[in-house]
Protein backbone atom coordinates (compact mmCIF):
# COMPACT_ATOMS: atom_id res chain seq x y z
CA UNK A 1 0.00 0.00 0.00
CA UNK A 2 1.38 3.44 -0.64
CA UNK A 3 0.57 6.75 1.37
CA UNK A 4 -1.49 8.31 -1.52
CA UNK A 5 -1.60 11.09 0.53
CA UNK A 6 2.13 11.32 0.50
CA UNK A 7 2.13 10.85 -3.74
CA UNK A 8 -0.25 13.41 -4.46
CA UNK A 9 1.63 15.86 -2.38
CA UNK A 10 4.82 14.90 -4.24
CA UNK A 11 3.42 15.49 -7.89
CA UNK A 12 1.85 18.79 -6.56
CA UNK A 13 5.07 20.31 -5.46
CA UNK A 14 6.68 19.14 -8.40
CA UNK A 15 4.35 20.67 -10.79
CA UNK A 16 4.34 24.17 -8.77
CA UNK A 17 8.45 24.30 -8.72
CA UNK A 18 8.08 22.96 -12.51
CA UNK A 19 10.09 20.45 -11.71
CA UNK A 20 10.79 16.61 -12.97
CA UNK A 21 10.50 14.04 -10.41
CA UNK A 22 11.04 9.94 -11.08
CA UNK A 23 8.08 7.99 -11.63
CA UNK A 24 6.00 6.85 -8.59
CA UNK A 25 5.96 3.47 -8.96
CA UNK A 26 9.51 3.22 -9.01
CA UNK A 27 9.88 5.36 -5.79
CA UNK A 28 7.31 4.08 -4.08
CA UNK A 29 6.56 0.26 -5.27
CA UNK A 30 3.50 -0.19 -7.61
CA UNK A 31 -0.01 0.54 -7.14
CA UNK A 32 -3.25 0.02 -8.99
CA UNK A 33 -5.45 2.12 -11.35
CA UNK A 34 -8.21 2.65 -8.26
CA UNK A 35 -5.35 3.96 -6.15
CA UNK A 36 -3.67 6.17 -9.20
CA UNK A 37 -7.38 8.11 -9.84
CA UNK A 38 -7.41 8.30 -5.59
CA UNK A 39 -4.01 10.43 -5.99
CA UNK A 40 -5.47 12.18 -8.97
CA UNK A 41 -8.70 13.33 -7.27
CA UNK A 42 -6.76 14.13 -4.27
CA UNK A 43 -3.75 16.65 -6.48
CA UNK A 44 -7.68 18.21 -8.01
CA UNK A 45 -8.66 18.55 -4.02
CA UNK A 46 -5.07 20.56 -3.60
CA UNK A 47 -5.67 23.29 -6.20
CA UNK A 48 -9.53 23.19 -5.79
CA UNK A 49 -8.15 24.60 -2.60
CA UNK A 50 -5.93 27.27 -4.03
CA UNK A 51 -9.11 28.44 -6.17
CA UNK A 52 -8.90 26.79 -9.18
CA UNK A 53 -12.50 25.39 -10.65
CA UNK A 54 -13.61 22.22 -12.59
CA UNK A 55 -14.64 22.82 -15.65
CA UNK A 56 -14.33 19.49 -17.61
CA UNK A 57 -12.70 16.05 -18.19
CA UNK A 58 -10.36 15.16 -20.98
CA UNK A 59 -9.74 11.68 -22.64
CA UNK A 60 -6.22 9.86 -22.91
CA UNK A 61 -4.77 7.23 -24.81
CA UNK A 62 -8.09 6.98 -26.98
CA UNK A 63 -5.80 6.61 -30.49
CA UNK A 64 -3.65 3.89 -31.64
CA UNK A 65 -1.05 6.33 -32.21
CA UNK A 66 -1.27 8.02 -28.95
CA UNK A 67 -0.64 4.50 -27.30
CA UNK A 68 2.20 4.04 -29.26
CA UNK A 69 4.14 7.04 -28.34
CA UNK A 70 3.43 6.22 -24.85
CA UNK A 71 3.65 2.26 -24.73
CA UNK A 72 0.91 2.34 -22.38
CA UNK A 73 -2.27 0.26 -23.09
CA UNK A 74 -5.70 1.55 -22.05
CA UNK A 75 -8.47 4.97 -22.39
CA UNK A 76 -7.55 7.11 -18.88
CA UNK A 77 -9.25 10.21 -17.98
CA UNK A 78 -8.08 13.46 -16.25
CA UNK A 79 -9.66 16.68 -14.47
CA UNK A 80 -9.74 20.09 -16.73
CA UNK A 81 -9.66 23.47 -14.53
CA UNK A 82 -10.53 26.64 -15.27
CA UNK A 83 -6.32 27.49 -14.58
CA UNK A 84 -5.30 25.79 -17.53
CA UNK A 85 -7.49 26.99 -20.26
CA UNK A 86 -5.56 29.01 -22.53
CA UNK A 87 -6.62 31.89 -25.07
CA UNK A 88 -4.02 33.36 -27.78
CA UNK A 89 -0.66 32.50 -26.24
CA UNK A 90 0.83 29.83 -24.29
CA UNK A 91 4.14 30.66 -21.88
CA UNK A 92 6.19 27.28 -22.48
CA UNK A 93 8.71 28.01 -19.48
CA UNK A 94 5.82 27.41 -16.89
CA UNK A 95 5.95 24.27 -17.75
CA UNK A 96 8.81 21.59 -17.57
CA UNK A 97 8.76 19.45 -21.49
CA UNK A 98 5.31 20.50 -22.50
CA UNK A 99 3.48 19.05 -25.87
CA UNK A 100 0.82 19.79 -27.79
CA UNK A 101 -1.77 17.61 -29.74
CA UNK A 102 -5.19 18.02 -31.75
CA UNK A 103 -7.99 17.20 -30.25
CA UNK A 104 -11.97 17.56 -30.92
CA UNK A 105 -14.04 18.73 -27.75
CA UNK A 106 -17.23 18.62 -26.62
CA UNK A 107 -19.64 21.16 -24.21
CA UNK A 108 -22.13 19.40 -22.83
CA UNK A 109 -25.59 20.89 -21.84
CA UNK A 110 -26.85 17.98 -19.75
CA UNK A 111 -26.03 16.33 -17.22
CA UNK A 112 -24.68 12.28 -18.14
CA UNK A 113 -24.03 9.37 -16.32
CA UNK A 114 -23.99 5.31 -16.40
CA UNK A 115 -23.94 3.30 -19.78
CA UNK A 116 -25.34 5.27 -22.76
CA UNK A 117 -25.20 4.89 -26.34
CA UNK A 118 -23.28 7.76 -28.95
CA UNK A 119 -26.71 9.19 -30.02
CA UNK A 120 -27.85 9.54 -25.78
CA UNK A 121 -24.19 11.29 -25.83
CA UNK A 122 -25.06 13.35 -28.80
CA UNK A 123 -28.37 14.50 -27.90
CA UNK A 124 -26.84 15.94 -24.12
CA UNK A 125 -23.96 18.52 -26.81
CA UNK A 126 -24.16 22.07 -26.36
CA UNK A 127 -21.78 22.00 -28.88
CA UNK A 128 -18.40 20.50 -30.70
CA UNK A 129 -14.89 22.93 -30.99
CA UNK A 130 -11.59 22.03 -32.52
CA UNK A 131 -8.88 21.87 -29.35
CA UNK A 132 -5.40 21.84 -28.94
CA UNK A 133 -4.20 19.92 -25.47
CA UNK A 134 -0.92 20.66 -24.13
CA UNK A 135 0.40 17.82 -22.00
CA UNK A 136 2.99 18.28 -19.39
CA UNK A 137 4.12 15.62 -17.46
CA UNK A 138 6.09 16.26 -14.06
CA UNK A 139 8.07 12.53 -14.84
CA UNK A 140 11.14 12.89 -15.48
CA UNK A 141 12.10 13.34 -19.36
CA UNK A 142 8.13 13.20 -19.91
CA UNK A 143 8.55 9.16 -19.64
CA UNK A 144 6.45 6.12 -17.57
CA UNK A 145 7.08 3.40 -15.90
CA UNK A 146 3.24 2.66 -15.49
CA UNK A 147 -0.62 3.76 -16.15
CA UNK A 148 -0.89 4.49 -12.68
CA UNK A 149 1.97 6.55 -12.94
CA UNK A 150 0.20 8.86 -15.92
CA UNK A 151 -3.95 8.93 -14.18
CA UNK A 152 -1.84 9.64 -10.77
CA UNK A 153 -0.54 12.77 -12.57
CA UNK A 154 -4.16 13.73 -13.70
CA UNK A 155 -3.30 12.26 -17.54
CA UNK A 156 -0.48 15.00 -17.89
CA UNK A 157 -3.07 17.06 -18.23
CA UNK A 158 -1.45 21.01 -18.41
CA UNK A 159 -3.27 23.13 -20.87
CA UNK A 160 -5.74 23.44 -23.08
CA UNK A 161 -7.29 25.97 -25.63
CA UNK A 162 -10.68 26.08 -27.32
CA UNK A 163 -11.48 27.08 -30.96
CA UNK A 164 -14.66 28.25 -31.59
CA UNK A 165 -17.63 26.29 -30.02
CA UNK A 166 -20.44 25.04 -33.01
CA UNK A 167 -24.09 23.33 -33.19
CA UNK A 168 -23.39 19.77 -32.29
CA UNK A 169 -22.72 17.97 -35.53
CA UNK A 170 -21.21 14.83 -36.72
CA UNK A 171 -17.51 14.36 -35.93
CA UNK A 172 -16.67 11.08 -37.36
CA UNK A 173 -14.27 11.05 -40.21
CA UNK A 174 -13.51 14.55 -40.49
CA UNK A 175 -10.21 15.25 -41.73
CA UNK A 176 -7.17 17.48 -38.58
CA UNK A 177 -4.45 18.93 -39.59
CA UNK A 178 -1.76 20.35 -37.02
CA UNK A 179 0.39 23.04 -38.44
CA UNK A 180 3.47 24.29 -36.84
CA UNK A 181 4.87 27.63 -38.45
CA UNK A 182 2.56 26.72 -41.24
CA UNK A 183 4.13 23.24 -42.13
CA UNK A 184 1.85 20.40 -41.62
CA UNK A 185 2.86 19.07 -38.31
CA UNK A 186 0.43 15.92 -37.84
CA UNK A 187 -2.52 14.74 -39.55
CA UNK A 188 -5.50 12.43 -39.35
CA UNK A 189 -8.83 11.21 -39.40
CA UNK A 190 -10.77 12.15 -36.44
CA UNK A 191 -12.17 8.48 -36.46
CA UNK A 192 -8.59 7.87 -34.94
CA UNK A 193 -9.84 9.57 -31.56
CA UNK A 194 -12.02 6.11 -30.32
CA UNK A 195 -13.17 5.01 -33.88
CA UNK A 196 -15.33 8.43 -33.20
CA UNK A 197 -14.94 11.02 -31.03
CA UNK A 198 -18.06 10.91 -29.60
CA UNK A 199 -17.04 7.22 -28.28
CA UNK A 200 -14.85 9.16 -26.25
CA UNK A 201 -17.31 11.06 -24.76
CA UNK A 202 -19.64 7.68 -24.10
CA UNK A 203 -16.36 6.08 -22.17
CA UNK A 204 -15.67 8.70 -19.97
CA UNK A 205 -19.14 8.94 -18.82
CA UNK A 206 -18.94 5.38 -18.08
CA UNK A 207 -15.48 5.51 -16.20
CA UNK A 208 -16.42 8.24 -13.94
CA UNK A 209 -17.22 7.17 -10.50
CA UNK A 210 -19.69 10.11 -10.80
CA UNK A 211 -22.61 12.07 -13.30
CA UNK A 212 -20.63 14.36 -16.10
CA UNK A 213 -22.29 17.97 -15.08
CA UNK A 214 -23.65 19.64 -17.71
CA UNK A 215 -21.85 22.42 -18.89
CA UNK A 216 -18.54 20.14 -18.66
CA UNK A 217 -16.12 20.63 -21.39
CA UNK A 218 -14.48 17.31 -22.57
CA UNK A 219 -11.62 16.69 -24.63
CA UNK A 220 -12.13 13.53 -26.79
CA UNK A 221 -8.29 12.81 -26.74
CA UNK A 222 -5.27 13.53 -29.39
CA UNK A 223 -5.77 12.08 -33.00
CA UNK A 224 -2.09 11.67 -33.21
CA UNK A 225 1.16 11.56 -31.21
CA UNK A 226 1.83 15.09 -29.80
CA UNK A 227 4.97 17.43 -30.84
CA UNK A 228 7.17 19.06 -28.35
CA UNK A 229 6.63 22.55 -28.00
CA UNK A 230 9.52 25.21 -28.12
CA UNK A 231 8.94 29.19 -26.99
CA UNK A 232 8.04 31.17 -30.74
CA UNK A 233 6.49 28.29 -32.16
CA UNK A 234 3.02 29.50 -34.12
CA UNK A 235 0.56 25.45 -33.39
CA UNK A 236 -2.71 25.67 -35.29
CA UNK A 237 -5.36 23.25 -36.03
CA UNK A 238 -8.03 22.68 -38.65
CA UNK A 239 -10.83 20.22 -38.59
CA UNK A 240 -13.05 19.79 -41.51
CA UNK A 241 -16.11 21.51 -41.07
CA UNK A 242 -15.29 22.21 -37.29
CA UNK A 243 -12.90 25.09 -37.79
CA UNK A 244 -9.85 26.25 -36.62
CA UNK A 245 -8.10 27.15 -33.64
CA UNK A 246 -4.58 28.71 -32.48
CA UNK A 247 -2.03 29.48 -30.23
CA UNK A 248 1.59 31.12 -29.97
CA UNK A 249 4.13 29.43 -27.90
CA UNK A 250 6.08 32.39 -25.93
C1 LIG B 1 -1.14 10.80 -21.42
C2 LIG B 1 -2.27 11.66 -21.83
C3 LIG B 1 -2.74 11.29 -23.22
C4 LIG B 1 -4.30 11.87 -25.14
O1 LIG B 1 -4.97 12.72 -25.72
O2 LIG B 1 -4.14 10.74 -25.59
C5 LIG B 1 -3.67 12.25 -23.85
C6 LIG B 1 0.16 11.25 -22.04
O3 LIG B 1 0.35 11.07 -23.25
O4 LIG B 1 1.01 11.75 -21.30
O5 LIG B 1 -3.93 13.33 -23.39
MG1 LIG C 1 -4.79 14.65 -24.94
Amino acid sequence: MVDEDLLAKELDEALLARREIAPLARTHGDFDLPAAYRIQERGIAMRLARGERIVGYKMGLTSAAKRAQMSLGLPIYGVLTDAMRVEASLRVGDGVHPKIEPEIAFVTKRELSGHISQSDAFAALQGVAPALEVLDSRFTGFKYFSLPDVVADNCSSWRFVLGPLREPRDTGGLSMRMRVDGGTAQEADSSAISGHPLESLVQLVQLLPHPLPAGSIVLAGAATVAEALRPGMEISLEVEGLGRVEVRAV
